[in-house]
């Protein structure tokens, strides 16, 4: 591997993405990784370093986010085209006339962080895991405060059985030394990001696993002291085991939209069983031939499990259909304005 390629491999480059480049472009151009973005500039690394791509005329048309890989122009520096991604994690955006809103690219592991405390709750850790099926990134269950309790070890196999091949991890967030089942995922050219509730450890773990000469995250902790971020830039850190770690605001209000596909992989035994059922619409109650409810009997589905996908199904219903009516609101509502303007108009004799 050259200097120049195993750069790019450290920032996350990779034949996925390798294998979207024209010929025509690699003479002229270079693939940059997107660090942070900014109103009308781009903070991006293409290897060399952290630099400053100034977004004019066509590049400000281009839907980019944190994380994303972009081509930019060799002499010219202009942002020219995003490469597909790997993952995304967006959301819809009530308001701002944009369908969807993205939150962050290309993150390769989901740090689902809880405690080994009362915090730790399984419906909450299936919320999450279907936000990181529905963006296409592995979840990994991070389980702090493992120092303060006696049996860390029954929250870890709690959380693996939510999911056949998820992985947890018991951790004391303050200790570097405790963090190393997380290099796994930490190494060079990996990208993790973190959800978890307020007072889990995020911040404590992005300070442990951050690289501390690295001053894009020191000036972010420096805002950080109260658990808030005074950074607005999006932000991808350096840790110390070689990776990325992507810490934005937007992670933190992640919400359960259109996560239906999601909810579906983290609930595909539910739905394998229900193909089963006699009637194609069958609720799961009492219709005779319910393959759901003789997998309850049977004591291999537990109940539970259930009624919290039933819960979680029906949120995510009403999630996404409050925001449609949120959308038909503003639409008529941008219809009424414009009847007004015109009216205005036509009374001032324009048209
Ligand atoms: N003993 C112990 N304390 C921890 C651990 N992780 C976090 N803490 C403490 O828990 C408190 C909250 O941690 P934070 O890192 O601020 O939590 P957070 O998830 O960033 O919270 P928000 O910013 O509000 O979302 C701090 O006092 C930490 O020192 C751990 O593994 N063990
Ligand atoms: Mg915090
Ligand atoms: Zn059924």
């Amino acid at each position: 591997m050259t200097d120049a390629v195993s750069a790019l491999a450290g920032l996350g480059w990779s034949a996925f993405f390798q294998s979207q480049l024209d010929l025509t472009e690699i003479d002229t151009s270079l693939p940059v990784r997107v660090l942070a973005v900014h109103r009308n500039a781009l903070e991006v690394d293409g290897g060399d370093g952290p630099e400053r791509l100034v977004m004019t005329g066509n590049a400000l048309d281009l839907e980019v986010t944190v994380g994303d890989w972009l081509i930019a122009g060799r002499d010219t520096r202009r942002p020219l085209r995003v490469l597909e991604r790997r993952s995304v994690f967006q959301r819809r955006a009530a308001g701002t006339g944009r369908a969807v809103q993205l939150i962050a690219a290309n993150v390769d592991t989901l740090f689902i962080v809880s405690s080994c405390n009362r915090d730790f709750n399984v419906p909450r850790l299936e919320r999450y895991l279907a936000l990181a099926k529905e963006a296409g990134v592995t979840p990994v269950v991070v389980l702090t405060k493992a120092d303060q309790c006696e049996a860390p070890q029954d929250f870890r196999r709690r959380a693996e059985t939510i999911l056949p091949g998820l992985l947890a991890e018991t951790v004391d967030a303050r200790d570097p030394s405790a963090l190393s089942g997380l290099a796994l995922w930490c190494g060079p050219g990996q990208t993790v990001a973190l959800v978890g509730s307020s007072g889990v450890g995020k911040s404590t773990l992005v300070n442990t696993l951050a690289d501390e000469t690295d001053l894009r995250t020191a000036a972010a902790r420096a805002g950080d002291d109260r658990g808030r971020h005074t950074t607005t830039g999006r932000m991808l850190h350096r840790l110390s085991a070689g990776g990325w770690l992507l810490d934005t605001p937007g992670m933190r209000e992640l919400q359960l939209f259109d996560v239906d596909s999601g909810i579906e992989a983290v609930f595909e035994d539910i739905l394998t069983l229900a193909a089963r059922c006699r009637f194609k619409d069958c609720q799961h109650d009492t219709e005779p031939g319910c393959a759901v409810q003789a997998a309850i009997e049977a004591g291999t589905l537990e109940p539970e499990r259930l009624s919290r996908y039933r819960k979680l199904a029906s949120e995510e219903r009403r999630n996404s259909q409050s925001l449609a009516e949120r959308r038909t609101q503003q639409r008529s509502f941008g219809k009424m304005c414009k009847t007004v303007m015109r009216t205005k108009r036509a009374h001032r004799g324009e048209f």
